[in-house]
């Protein structure tokens, strides 16, 4: 008998709707719910592949320890005492600050493992957090703690109501979209199209939503700040700013009109590669649309300028009149609202001890990462937790990473495969593949265009003797806490009241609560209607909680500083960047620099394994203008070195007029090709690791982000062999 569960696929951050078919333990069909009231139907090629995850015959079940270069399989009692032993010798032997944790992208998509990580930090004792989000959108969060005053309150673009949506450094049609909960971006996009609305796409590579765009513009990479500044410069040089509602509480609009003065499409035409007159023509199209938005991404934030482009949209979005409106940038109002129930976010209590660079939500850069391991002194690392991250393969030059994890005197990982990362750890500890636990997302909602709530139920009932992510580090949290004798003793009862519950139990209980005292809640008074879990698991499809509406000033986060409830146009430390900004008007473009390609069929670096994924040919491959390749002898399919300031890779070229002169691009999230790892598919289609190019010297210094976009580099054909 074939039955069907209903949830949501948690590969990406469109979080679209699936149905499940299942006949006794195999399962038969993925598809998408139609019924779902984000994504009606809409799923990618990924969602099946769902099917391969859970089959995975490499997927990790049961602990594993290393002796050399040999995994023995321990009980889950013998893993959890050795690995706490491991951490806290070191601890002992180090200080506390001798412990840190990675936190990976997949935990945010993973309800018990979003809920009690912080315990497991907390446990460790450490100020050495690092993460994903510091490879990705620090900048966004940076912008919006400064300007709205929390790093989790951000706005999101109102794609399904806007008449303009100007795309800055983001590939929705292939990402599926980021920051911006939206299935089935294409649709969306060709809907702006036939209400009469314009789509423009600003990338140095056209790409495939650029294919779909009305207008596509070729930038410099790393030069979108001056684009911005000069589109900013246009509305205010015309008399087309208009703040609206916002008059009355955002403040700085001097500032930032003095601040953009001098950035005239004229003065950074030839830095950006664009011409004048079109600058101008955007900012009249942006400014005449009934209701416009700006939108960008990994382009825009993964650079040296990162925080400063970031704030520039949202300033663009702000004086246009298109901020907290309908079409234009919205915020989102999702059913556990993070933002309200957590204190102010915060930046700036401790710094990095090798660079300086201020903590920023409890947070140090990931780049930092392998430095903090290599340099002697007071709080260098010597023990690691990763949990479902691969910073080999995602950070920048992760093969230096991969040389200073081997010096750790003790690594433990959290993770479903042995990796290019994991095989350093001496334990891991495997947790349920992700149809084996139930599942509600309470970070993509904060994004979401549309808001509504979806519970999934498992779908397969957990292996016997297996542990969900939140179980293990309960169990991990609660034996460190104890380890460390006396200490703590307070927090101690924490974990251990939610370990006799179980992490599952202990999630829905704390979602529960969460649900009912958030906006769609009864405000915790049983007798009112409102939103709670039980309510959500009766709705299978989940539930729609309507279109985004203007929420300002009333929704503006609390914060601790005397701009309460208001927004900071022009924070200071942002105006003076612009002098940086200013400075690079003055750079000669490096020839030829390294841009980043996602590709439709890729989830990171972990998806590789997966049958469904890889089949056709090898998708790690430079895509080069010809003119480039001409001017080094390169023709298609030529295999070529790579090489920049930290290393080289072999990878054969695509020569294709889709990416601009001076720039090629690689997809990441490639090298599965070293030894001792466990994924017999992906090292077939092993390619090389973008990363071993990516620079860790250089970040955005405001946020501390990685710099992941416009990388110089040198491309030489390889001799043929
Ligand atoms: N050059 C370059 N580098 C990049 C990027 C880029 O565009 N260019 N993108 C960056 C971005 S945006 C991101 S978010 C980062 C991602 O960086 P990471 O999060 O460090 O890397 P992932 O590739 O997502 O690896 C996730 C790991 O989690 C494991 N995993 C998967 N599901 C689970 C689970 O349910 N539980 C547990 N415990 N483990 C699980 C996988 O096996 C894998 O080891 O990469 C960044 N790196
Ligand atoms: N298929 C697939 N989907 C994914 C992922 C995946 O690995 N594969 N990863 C997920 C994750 S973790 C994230 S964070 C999102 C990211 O989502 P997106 O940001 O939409 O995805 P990217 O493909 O990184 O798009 C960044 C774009 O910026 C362009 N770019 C690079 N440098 C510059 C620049 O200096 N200026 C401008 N204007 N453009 C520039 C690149 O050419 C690229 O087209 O995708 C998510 N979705
Ligand atoms: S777009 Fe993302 S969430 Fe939707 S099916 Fe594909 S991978 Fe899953
Ligand atoms: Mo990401």
């Amino acid at each position: 008998m074939t039955r069907v569960v209903y949830r949501t696929c948690t590969l990406c951050e469109a979080c679209c709707g699936i149905e499940v078919h299942v006949e006794g333990e195999r399962i038969t069909a993925i598809g998408g719910d139609k019924r779902d009231p984000s994504s009606h139907g809409y799923i990618c090629a990924k969602a099946r592949a769902l099917k391969d995850l859970h089959e995975d015959p490499d997927r990790l079940r049961y602990p594993m320890r290393r002796a050399g270069s040999e995994w023995q399989r321990v009980s889950w009692k013998e893993a959890f005492a050795y690995a706490t032993d491991g951490i806290r010798a070191a601890q002992r032997a180090h200080g506390d600050a001798a412990a840190a944790i990675y936190l990976g992208e997949p935990m945010v998509h993973n309800l018990d493992a979003l809920l009690f990580a912080d315990t497991l930090v907390a446990a460790l004792g450490t100020q050495k957090r690092f993460s994903a989000n510091s490879l990705d959108q620090f900048p966004k969060q940076l912008v919006s703690h400064w300007m709205y005053g929390s790093g989790l309150f951000l706005s999101v673009p109102d794609v399904d109501r806007t008449d303009y949506m100007l795309i800055i450094g983001a590939n929705p049609v292939v990402s599926n979209g980021s920051l911006m909960t939206a299935p089935g971006m294409p649709a969306r996009l060709r809907r702006i199209q036939q209400r009469g609305g314009r789509v423009v796409v600003i990338d140095p590579r056209r790409t495939e939503t650029a294919k779909l765009a009305d207008e596509h513009y070729f930038i410099r990479p790393n030069t979108d700040g001056l684009l911005l500044a000069a589109l900013i410069q246009c509305l205010f040089g015309e008399g087309r700013v208009r703040l609206g509602k916002l008059g009355s509480f955002a403040e700085g609009l001097e500032v930032v009109e003095k601040a953009v003065a001098e950035f005239t499409p004229e003065a950074v035409s030839e830095s950006v590669g664009i011409e004048p007159e079109t600058m101008r023509a955007i900012a009249r199209a942006f400014s005449d649309a009934p209701s416009a938005v700006c939108y960008g991404r990994m382009g825009t934030s993964t650079v040296p300028f990162g925080t400063t482009t970031t704030w520039l949209i949202e300033v663009l979005n702000s004086v246009s009149g298109n901020l907290d409106r309908p079409g234009g940038a919205m915020f989102p109002k999702p059913p556990v609202d993070v933002t309200s129930l957590q204190p102010p976010t915060q930046r700036g209590r401790w710094r990095s001890r090798t660079r300086g660079v201020p903590e920023f939500m409890g947070e140090l850069p990931a780049v930092t990462l392998a430095e903090e391991i290599e340099t002697p002194g007071d709080g260098q690392v010597r023990a690691l937790v990763t949990f479902a991250g691969n910073p080999v393969l995602s950070s920048p030059a992760g093969h230096r990473l991969s040389e200073a994890l081997d010096k750790l005197d003790f690594m433990v990982s959290i993770d479903l495969y042995l990796n290019e990362t994991t095989r350093h750890a001496h334990i891991i500890l495997p947790p349920l593949g992700p149809l084996e636990r139930d599942h509600f997302d309470v970070a993509f909602q904060l994004f979401s265009v549309r808001n509504t709530a979806h519970w999934s139920p498992a779908v397969f009932d957990a292996p016997r003797d297996a542990r969900s992510d939140g179980d293990i580090v309960l169990a991990l949290a609660s034996r460190l806490y104890w380890a460390r004798g006396g200490s703590g003793r307070v927090q101690a009862a924490v974990p251990r009241t939610l370990l006799a519950l179980g992490s599952a139990r202990a999630s829905r209980i704390v979602l529960d609560v969460a649900l009912r005292a958030g906006p769609y809640g009864n405000g915790l008074r049983p007798w009112r209607p409102g939103l709670t879990l039980e309510r959500l698991c009766r709705a299978a499809h989940g539930v729609d909680l309507g279109p985004l509406e203007p929420c300002l000033p009333e929704r503006l986060p609390a914060r601790s500083d005397r701009k309460q409830r208001r927004i900071d146009l022009a924070p200071a430390e942002i105006v003076a960047d612009l002098v940086r900004l200013r400075r690079s008007l003055t750079h000669q473009p490096p020839d030829l620099v390294l841009v980043g390609r996602r590709e439709a069929r890729t989830v990171n670096s972990w998806s590789h394994n997966l049958p469904s994924l890889v089949s056709g040919p090898s998708r790690c491959v430079l895509s080069m203008h010809p003119a480039d390749a001409a001017a080094r002898g390169i023709g298609p399919g030529d295999w070529v070195r790579v090489s920049s300031r930290v290393g080289a890779v072999e990878v054969p070229v695509r020569v294709t007029e889709s990416v601009m002169r001076g720039v090629v691009a690689l997809p990441h999230g490639y090298g599965h090709g070293g030894e001792g790892i466990r994924l017999h598919v992906a090292a077939e289609h092993a390619g090389a690791s973008c990363n071993d190019l990516t620079d860790p010297a250089e970040i955005d210094p405001l946020s501390g982000n990685a710099v992941l976009s416009g990388v110089p580099v040198r491309v030489d054909r390889c001799p043929p062999c």
